[in-house]
């Protein structure tokens, strides 16, 4: 099928939705001076010149003749949660009621490599999915569920080994992260330091994401085998952001190496509403939550670049646009939202800070939007999510899709 971009989606200015044009906050919480390095593959965007003091704002570059469409990759799944690509071209991801599954030569196995005793409850569930940098050799491949402990849901982080079309000898990395049946983060990936990073939600309880004792409401660093990498910004501990109430998209600019994290605002908690966030997560940073929303200043906690004001987005997963295939989006940061039904497609300025442009493009054409992931063809794929309980699902779904060159 082929879906046509619709040129009439609102293209909304940053300055209009964000209000604060001035210097940004400088937060009191402890700063390591050394963010993680660029990668050492990317090269495909712009240079980008940052050290002048002053945003220096490019002009927007709307990819006018450019003509997207849309692929279908695979249907009839159960809300695909994460996607992850294997060197030899084979796509893993995970379904939240528990199966890893693989799609292998542009077929979907029937057969799940792995199906996990998780408690698929409310939000919960099996969520997050990585491959081991050295994947093709070892065969790793990292997962983030939930489970129940007792009468409380937890989330944990665990490695599986694959070995044919079974994976298995599960090795839990990190166990008792605080669950609920809503708001358990649950996004892994692997940064460009070789670092597994995992989001985690503040579980209902709002507070913990500001306490530092807890690994609720926080961006997660730890070493491949679980352990705390000695240059985390609170020594021995596991956070490396924290003040965040359910990040679930993770995501490092392809020449900075920075990186955003996309993060569900207010519903309701002490009469506040939408304000969901992308952010630019610095590390032993405070992002505010709950004690502030939106971006107001407060030089306690780092502003979110962008926020979706009375709106409600909802974002999930995320990636940076890199390759040949979508030049015309090269650089560009899309994330997938689920109340709000699009694709988002953000434009930064070379600062990394200020978001030139943003628009939401399909809306309403595939229903909840969960994951989205540059695939090494050079497509951009993401998923629906409208089998989650909080959808309308239609025929086929929920699926995978691709975004590749049209007509
Ligand atoms: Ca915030």
């Amino acid at each position: 099928m082929r879906n046509r971009f619709r040129m009439s989606l609102v293209l909304v200015f940053l300055t209009a939705a964000c209000g604060r044009g001035s210097a940004p906050p400088s937060p009191t919480a402890p700063i390591p001076p050394t963010p993680p390095p660029p990668s050492p593959t990317a090269s495909l965007a712009p240079p980008t010149p940052t050290p002048a003091a002053t945003p220096i704002l490019p002009s927007p570059t709307p990819p006018a003749a450019f003509q997207p469409r849309v692929e279908v990759v695979a249907t009839g799944l159960e809300v695909p949660w994460a996607l992850a690509f294997a060197p030899d071209g084979r796509i893993f991801f995970t379904e939240r009621p528990g199966r890893i599954r693989v799609i292998e030569g542009g077929r979907l196995r029937p057969e799940p490599v792995a199906t996990l005793p998780v408690a698929a409850t409310g939000e919960g569930g099996l969520m997050g999915l990585a491959l081991d940098p050295n994947f093709a050799q070892n065969g790793y491949l990292y997962v983030m569920y939930t489970y129940r402990s007792g009468n409380a849901l937890r989330n944990r982080i665990s490695r599986l080994t694959l070995r044919g079309q079974t994976a298995g000898e599960e090795v839990v990395l990190i166990e008792n992260i605080p669950g609920a049946s809503i708001h358990d983060g649950g996004r892994l990936a692997f940064g460009p330091d070789g670092k597994l990073y995992a989001t985690t939600g503040d579980a209902a309880q709002r507070d913990l994401a500001q306490r530092l004792d807890s690994l609720a409401g926080k961006i997660l660093r730890l070493n491949p085998d679980g352990s705390v990498p000695a240059d985390n910004p609170f020594p021995g501990s596991y956070v490396y952001s924290y003040g965040h109430r359910n990040p679930q998209g993770l995501a490092w600019h392809p020449t900075t190496g920075q990186l955003y994290s996309t993060e569900h605002g207010p519903s309701g908690e002490m009469g506040l509403c939408c304000r969901d966030e992308l952010n630019l997560i610095r590390p032993g940073a405070n992002y505010g939550w709950p004690v502030v929303t939106a971006a107001p200043g407060d030089p306690r906690f780092v502003d979110p670049i962008l926020h979706s004001g009375d709106a409600t987005w909802a974002p999930a997963g995320m990636d940076f646009v890199t390759g040949e295939r979508l030049a015309p989006w090269r650089g560009h940061l899309f994330f997938g939202a689920l109340r709000g039904q699009h694709l988002h497609h953000v434009v930064l300025g070379s600062d990394g800070r200020t978001v030139v442009f943003h628009k939401e493009l399909f809306r309403g054409e595939f229903g909840r939007i969960r994951e989205v992931k540059m695939g090494p063809d050079g497509a951009l794929y993401f998923t629906t999510s409208n089998r989650d309980g909080r959808g309308q699902p239609r025929p086929g779904d929920d699926r995978i899709l691709r975004i590749v060159p049209g007509p």
